[in-house]
This record gives structure tokens, C-alpha cells and sequence, in this order.
């Protein structure tokens, strides 16, 4: 085991509602993520996968959501099912999710935005390393936002699970450039030469994992994934919360509401 591993996770307290414990807390803020082992049940996420095939498919003009889609054609992000559909927006509020995050922020918070993010078998391409506050920053926001991704299929070495830098949002925003060749979609993403110089091997962590494990991470935490090259998909949703004080500012070229939400409805969690 690395000085970065975090497979050695305290289990869960008995409040199967408030699963963490100061220990929980602790590692958060020292690696910048905790993974939290099947705090969804295999039923539960039955549930949301069953109602996949649907978002897949459907028309952005007709369900008002937002996609993402491969150079093939592929849908490789759905935005907005925490606002339009309900078994994602019940899952955005769910207790195991929002009473950690509004513990570390220590505040009210609301949704910044929402995507399913899809790899398909043989399909699902790269993300390069990032923070998502490499780019938020632009919004005008504090570094004040905590993601927390749902794995929906099993996440392996070989169908492209993320990657963390275990501890690197202690080196607090690094620069990002925009990158236009890599995927069909715009990355913005920290530059050869920075990573040589920060990132080592023994920090890199796969999250791997089964259907209901979760991740909660901090926005600052640099993170990536590679190429789908398995016959698995590999399916996961992702929740970032904003403080509710945090709104975005009167910046220059404001991004639309799917990915930086004007809703700053407080989440009351259930
Ligand atoms: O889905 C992944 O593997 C990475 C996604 C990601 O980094 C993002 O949506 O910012």
C-alpha cells in the first residue's frame, strides 16, 4: 500500500442516512476524495439504469436536457437529469450525498450543474488530466464546490475508470489550456510539462468500483480517465455542489445554465 491509498477507508458509521465519521472527514480533506464503498444498493442503482436507455435517446429540444456527444455520435455526457428526471433529481438530494457535502463546505449549498457521464464499450474516449476548478474559476466562484460521482456499472482498469492525484488540491488551481483535438469535445486541461514536474506515479489512484460505490472529491483534486477499450460501458453520474453563498460572477462570456445553473434553489436533502 502507497502513502496515497485510500482502499484502507474507515467503514461506515451506523447512521446509514450520515455514513461518515470524523475519520471520513479527515481523509477527505487530506487526499481530496473519499470513496465510499456501496452507500447505494445494487436495487437502487437497478433503478437509475433502467431508465438509461431513455435519457440515451432522447432529444434535447423535447426533454430539455443537455448532450454531449462522441465524433461517432455517441451521447458521452447527459446534463440536467437531476433537474428533469425525477429518479436522478431524488438521487441529488439523498441524504448519504448532500449532509457530507454541506458538512465540508460547511454551508447550504445548491446544484452546479449534473451530468451522466457514458463510455461505451470500445467507444468512450480520454479525459485529459484536469481540475474542474481549472476552468470553473472562470465563472467567477471560490474554490467551493464538491463533486460526487455515482458509479452506475462496474468502473475497471480497462473500461476507463477515473484517476485521481491523490492530494493535489493541496497545490491549490494550476493553469489549464483548452484542448480542441483530443476528444469531439473542448478540454481544458493542465499541460505536459506541469504534470512532469508534479505528478508521480505513486499518486495516480484508479477508482474502481461497483455499481453504488460513490465518490465525493474536492474541485481542486486533479483527475482524469483514458480510452473505453473493453466490451464493459462504463457509466457514471455526477453531482457538484456549490456553496450557496458561491454564485457565479458577472464574468465576460457567462456559460449557459446546463453547465453552470442559475438555480440556486438551497438542496434539502431526504
Ligand atoms: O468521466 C470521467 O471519467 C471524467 C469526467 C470528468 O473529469 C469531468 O466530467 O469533469
Amino acid at each position: 500500500m502507497t502513502r496515497f491509498d485510500s482502499r484502507s477507508v474507515a467503514p461506515p458509521s451506523s447512521d446509514k442516512k450520515m455514513p461518515w465519521t470524523q475519520e471520513h472527514y479527515d481523509q477527505f480533506d487530506m487526499l481530496g476524495y473519499l470513496f465510499m464503498p456501496g452507500l447505494f444498493s445494487t436495487e437502487e442503482i437497478a433503478r437509475l439504469n433502467e431508465i438509461i436507455p431513455e435519457l440515451l435517446q432522447g432529444d434535447d429540444q423535447a426533454d430539455q436536457m443537455h448532450r454531449e456527444r462522441e465524433r461517432s455520435g455517441a451521447v458521452r455526457q447527459i446534463y440536467l437529469a437531476h433537474r428533469y428526471s425525477p429518479p436522478f433529481e431524488a438521487l441529488s438530494r439523498d441524504a448519504r450525498i448532500v449532509e457530507p457535502v454541506r458538512q465540508i463546505l460547511d454551508s447550504e449549498i445548491y446544484v452546479w450543474h449534473s451530468k451522466i457521464n457514458v463510455k461505451d464499450a470500445f467507444e468512450g474516449t480520454v479525459w485529459l488530466w484536469h481540475q474542474d476548478y481549472g476552468y470553473w474559476m472562470w465563472d467567477g466562484v471560490e474554490p467551493k464546490l464538491i463533486s460526487v460521482m455515482v458509479l452506475l456499472d462496474e468502473a475497471t482498469l480497462n473500461n476507463g475508470c477515473l484517476l485521481v492525484a491523490a492530494g493535489s488540491q493541496k497545490w491549490g488551481r494550476l493553469e489549464h489550456d483548452a484542448d480542441e483535438r483530443t476528444t469531439s469535445y473542448k478540454q481544458w486541461c493542465v499541460d505536459k510539462e506541469t504534470l512532469k514536474e508534479r505528478l508521480s506515479e505513486d499518486r495516480i489512484q484508479p477508482i474502481t468500483g461497483k455499481p453504488g460505490d460513490v465518490l465525493f472529491f474536492d474541485c481542486n483534486l486533479l483527475h482524469g480517465s483514458g480510452h473505453n477499450m473493453s466490451p464493459l460501458p462504463r457509466k457514471t453520474f455526477i453531482i457538484a455542489y456549490n456553496d450557496l453563498t458561491n454564485r457565479p460572477g458577472a464574468v465576460e462570456n457567462p456559460r449557459p445554465d446546463w453547465v453552470v445553473s442559475r438555480n440556486f434553489e438551497p438542496v434539502s436533502s431526504r
